[in-house]
């Protein structure tokens, strides 16, 4: 490659589309996974990690650092690859990204909904984006699988460009939270407040979540579920409890005890999350 070829492939220079490096994207791995298109995405958060390998068998992982677009992980727990699996029991491939980029890492919001660009320009029609969070409810404990519903994104940005009016109304597909229940039927639902963060609410924050119409906060997800909107995606998202959210528990919070949940949720969450992409992709 040039280096004039590489840099019309960086995310940051505004000059350059977007789509057009997830389309680059895309062809590398078409090339690695030796697949001319996958069917379904799914992006693992805070606790989803181990989730992936139920689904099948991984047939090629990729370093991100080899794909347009990509950076490394930034967070600990998480991991910098994404695989192609051979979705179990079927001819479909699924696209798993091991990890997100965040809003809250400050390098814009393009590399934040790159995966789900490149998930579309891959040929998926559905995406599964997992995230991890702070209760509202102390009814639903840490280690507690939230389908969500709708969305309050408070982090005052948006992943459109350009004045593109994308409708959001049934934005979280009532069909795929149907064939989830069909999966798991004691699963709940509920309004995911996304918060700018790195840092986690004050409680007064979180009584405003709640008076707003909130359920679950996090740091991630509503932008993705925009950007995978405006790309035509049908999008499912499911939150893993990890925490109670501040001031609702009077124990103060910590990412260790948040990674702790998700390993000790990974036993409920792998088998739900397999079950519901195997479902997703038979006729
Ligand atoms: I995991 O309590 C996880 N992510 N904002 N608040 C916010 N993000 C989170 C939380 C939480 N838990």
């Amino acid at each position: 490659m040039t280096s004039s070829s590489a840099d019309s492939l960086d995310l940051r220079d505004p000059s350059v589309d977007p789509s057009v490096v997830a389309a680059a994207a895309a062809e590398v791995i078409a090339h690695r996974a030796r697949a001319a298109h996958h069917d379904v995405a799914l992006v693992l958060g805070s606790g989803w990690g181990q989730t992936g390998d139920l689904i099948g068998r991984t047939v090629a992982t990729i370093d991100n650092a080899e794909v347009p677009g990509f950076a490394k992980a930034a967070v600990a727990g998480h991991t910098a690859v994404i695989r192609s699996v051979a979705i179990a029991g079927t001819d479909r491939k699924a696209l798993v990204f091991g990890t997100r980029t965040h809003y809250y890492e400050g390098r814009g919001i393009r590399p934040v909904v790159h995966a789900v660009r490149t998930a579309a320009a891959a040929g998926c029609r559905t995406i599964v984006l997992t995230n991890g969070s702070g209760s509202l409810n102390p009814k639903w404990t840490p280690g507690t699988p939230i389908l969500i519903r709708d969305h309050l994104n408070l982090t005052a940005a948006s992943p459109i460009e350009g004045a593109n009016f994308v409708d959001l109304t049934d934005l979280y597909s009532a069909r795929l939270r149907e064939l989830a229940r069909g999966v798991d039927p004691s699963l709940e639902e509920g309004v995911y407040v996304q918060f700018r963060g790195p840092h986690y609410e004050t409680p007064a924050e979180v009584q405003m979540a709640k008076i707003l119409g909130g359920d679950l906060v996090g740091m991630s997800t509503t932008l993705e579920a925009i950007a995978a909107r405006q790309c035509g995606l049908e999008v499912l998202a499911v939150s893993l409890v990890t925490n109670l959210a501040a001031g609702i528990s009077d124990r103060p919070l910590s990412h260790s005890d948040v990674l702790e949940a998700g390993d000790a949720a990974a036993e409920r969450c792998g088998p739900l999350l397999a079950a519901v992409v195997a479902r997703i992709v038979s006729p």
